[in-house]
């Protein structure tokens, strides 16, 4: 299957990212070859071996309510069904990262986009930019719990309210996003893990080697969800995270999260960013991590 063209590059916290066309696209389903799907199937039963006590229950029932599985590819309009019923959330077909207002209208308006392409059999163990893999398999699950899916429409709204404030307080809520919803953990117990940690974000749930070392590494922190320590540390997009924070429950995400964050983008202008990897006296630490392995610098 063809891979869409790159249209432009924009500058954000992540770096120069390429950025694709911003029209919603029908997911060509019709067009996917048999490697595509294989591809998915592949990846599916990988993961769910993996995912089984590591990933949190929410996520593996979810997968299972929406009719994913190993078979073929699933079909959007299939999961806008189940999900619609659920909590009001439509997924949207589109060519890859879109431009950050664009991404946080569509969140607010409860709809998730999803790259409609997915990687080649080369790319198995790692992609730079989100495919449908990541998307459909990682991020759309948790849609389907009803705190969850008000906390991504709460992001995106305040998504859109920072991109009028200013690139401090964009810079802030992109570092939320990525230690919750793409690498985020949280405590639930019965698991694999005798710390009774589990995944949930979507960029950890995606990946083989990164859902292990998550739980299981001694090398990274593992530190007590706190917004404002999370708004100012920095994270890798190069390699396994230095630190991941932990929410005892999704309502605490979401409570954490509603009030107005205005007077916090203030004060956190006056402090400086924390390298990815430090650990600091006030943090609820659950895992000092030993480091090893860790680069001397990258940290975005
Ligand atoms: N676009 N399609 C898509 N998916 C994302 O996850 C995404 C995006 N654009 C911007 C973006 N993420 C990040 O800037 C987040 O921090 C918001
Ligand atoms: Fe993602």
């Amino acid at each position: 299957m063809n891979q869409p063209r790159r249209v432009e590059n924009l500058q954000t916290d992540k770096g120069k990212v390429p950025v694709y066309a911003t029209g919603v696209i029908e997911q060509p389903w019709g067009d996917y070859s048999a490697t595509d799907h294989d591809v998915w199937r592949r990846l599916y039963q990988r993961q769910r071996e993996v995912l089984v006590g590591r990933a949190c229950d929410e996520f593996l029932q979810a997968q299972d309510t929406m009719g994913m599985t190993p078979d073929r590819i699933p079909k959007f309009s299939d999961m806008n069904r189940v999900l619609g019923d659920a909590t009001g959330w439509r997924l949207i077909g589109v060519e890859g990262l879109l431009p950050e207002l664009d991404f946080f209208d569509h969140l607010a308006n409860r709809r998730f986009p999803v790259t409609w392409w997915i990687r080649r059999p080369d790319q198995i163990d790692y992609i730079e930019e989100p495919d449908l893999f990541h998307d459909l398999f990682g991020h759309v699950p948790l849609l389907m719990n009803p705190l969850f899916a008000d906390y991504m429409a709460a992001y995106g709204r305040g998504g859109v309210k920072a991109h009028g404030i200013g690139a401090d307080a964009l810079q802030a809520l992109t570092r939320l996003y990525w230690y919750t919803v793409e690498f985020g953990l949280i405590k639930q117990g019965n698991g694999r893990q005798a710390d009774g940690l589990r995944i949930y974000g979507s960029g950890i749930v995606s990946s083989k080697s990164e859902s292990i070392h998550a739980l299981e590494s001694d090398a990274p922190n593992r530190i007590g969800f706190d917004l404002e320590r999370i708004m100012r540390t920095r994270y890798r997009i190069d390699t396994f995270q230095k630190t991941y924070f932990v929410i005892d429950s999704f309502q605490q995400l979401m409570e954490a999260t509603a009030p107005d964050f205005t007077p916090i983008y203030a004060r956190l202008a006056e402090q400086g960013s924390v390298p990815a990897g430090e650990v600091l006296a006030s943090d609820t630490v659950l895992h000092r991590g030993s480091g090893e392995g860790w680069a001397t610098d990258g940290d975005v």
